[in-house]
């Protein structure tokens, strides 16, 4: 069973677009265990996008992504990492296909509404800085067998 963190960034929650973006999620039939708004702080961005420390843009991403409120997400089921991706779209809004997230509600990379882990291994990784094990929660539901 795969798990994927999600982070709906900054530039969705002001437009209000938190609401479509978890529904879509939801509609396509994933399972939500962990959920909580949080302002990030310097450190813990940092830390979350340690991979691109160096780069052009990682003193913006930083600014861009403590500059509001963000929500964090943990979704889990089969394939889900790979599911959340194709649902979100490129990284670059303006090459994202129409139907994806950022296809239809971004124009900049730089402000492109949802973060979703890129690998297993990557993903535990993140979820590990966003939420302790307490606070993902294990249920059934009974729709799965449908999905
Ligand atoms: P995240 O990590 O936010 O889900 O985005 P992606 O996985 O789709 O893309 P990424 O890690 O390569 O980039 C992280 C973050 O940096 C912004 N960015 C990226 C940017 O502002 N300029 C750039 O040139 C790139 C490559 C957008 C997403």
């Amino acid at each position: 069973m795969e798990r994927s963190l999600v982070l709906i960034k900054p530039d969705a929650i002001q437009r209000g677009l938190t609401g479509e973006i978890i529904t879509r999620l939801e509609k396509k039939g994933l399972k939500l265990v962990a959920i909580k708004m949080i302002h990030l702080d310097r450190s813990l961005a940092e830390k979350h996008y340690a991979i691109h420390e160096g780069k052009p843009f990682f003193k913006d991403l930083v600014s861009f992504i403590t500059s509001s409120p963000i929500i964090a997400i943990v979704f889990q089921g089969d394939n889900v990492v790979n599911i959340i991706r194709r649902s979100m779209g490129e990284t670059n809004p303006a090459e994202s296909a129409s139907g994806t997230i950022r296809g239809d509600y971004a124009i900049s990379i730089e402000h492109n509404l949802i973060h979703g882990s890129d690998s297993s291994q990557n993903a535990a990784k993140e979820i590990g800085l966003f939420f302790s094990s307490g606070e993902i929660l294990d249920y059934s539901r009974d729709i799965d067998r449908w999905t």
